[in-house]
């Protein structure tokens, strides 16, 4: 396809992305929550929306698929960012990747004595480097949603998820333990087409730096 394809997902994404591509004068021409199409012009001639799945904003790009994306940096420690250029922290859909275990449940004492940990995560790739850093064994169990349930059923001693307000852990009564990073959504392009296409894509990057600080 010609023209410009922006890979982005519904819900928290597109919804903080908003006022950023009205700023950018990328406004979609179809609400995408609306909508059931999956491609949607913008305000700008050739440039258009491509509606993925969150964590699969950085494969549509990376492949070429689409030329830029908006994607969270959990998704895209976890993707690993090859064949990414990641230009711009867009300072929005911000929380934190935190590991989380049940009240009342001695993370420290476990950790210290060496045993092994499960931990269920969707974040595999992040989980595993972060504790074989700190030299602890873990056992991953991978899940897909519902991480909470996980420690209170007796799947796992941990979890490592997302956290904003802390309601969610909260009300399914299990605490933070440790931070793995902050978290915030990212602008990324398709390095390749950077260097073959820069005319066309570098005006949108500086159009979305000046949307970030006007
Ligand atoms: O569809 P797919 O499974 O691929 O992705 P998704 O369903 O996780 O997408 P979505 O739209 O929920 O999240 C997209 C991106 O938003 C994430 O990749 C993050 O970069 C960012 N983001 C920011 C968050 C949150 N904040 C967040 N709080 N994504 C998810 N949450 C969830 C968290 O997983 C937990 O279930 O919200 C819950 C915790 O919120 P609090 O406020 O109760 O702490
Ligand atoms: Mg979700």
């Amino acid at each position: 396809m010609t023209g410009i394809g922006i890979a982005l997902s519904k819900g928290r994404i597109l919804e903080e992305t908003g006022p950023l591509l009205a700023r950018a004068g990328l406004s979609p021409r179809e609400d995408p929550e609306r909508s059931r199409k999956l491609i949607i012009p913008t305000a700008r001639r050739g440039v258009r929306l491509v509606i993925v799945r969150a964590s699969d904003t950085p494969t549509y790009v990376a492949h070429g698929a689409a030329d830029l994306g908006i994607a969270g940096k959990d998704v895209l420690a976890e993707h690993g960012g090859e064949g990414l250029y990641q230009p711009l922290d867009l300072g929005i859909a911000r929380c934190r990747m935190m590991v989380a275990v049940r009240q009342g449940f001695d993370y420290a004492g476990a950790v210290r004595q060496g045993a092994r940990l499960r931990v269920a995560t969707k974040y595999l790739h992040t989980t595993r480097a972060f504790f074989a850093d700190k030299g602890v064994h873990v056992d991953l169990i991978r899940l897909y949603g519902s991480m909470e349930l996980a420690p209170i059923l007796g799947l796992a001693d941990a979890i490592v998820d997302l956290v904003s307000t802390g309601k969610t852990l909260k009300a399914n009564k299990l605490v933070a333990v440790e931070e793995i990073m902050p978290v915030s959504a990212r602008l990324i392009v398709n390095e390749a087409a950077l260097k073959t296409r820069r005319a066309l894509l570098q005006p949108l990057i500086d159009g979305f730096a000046r949307a970030v600080a006007p």
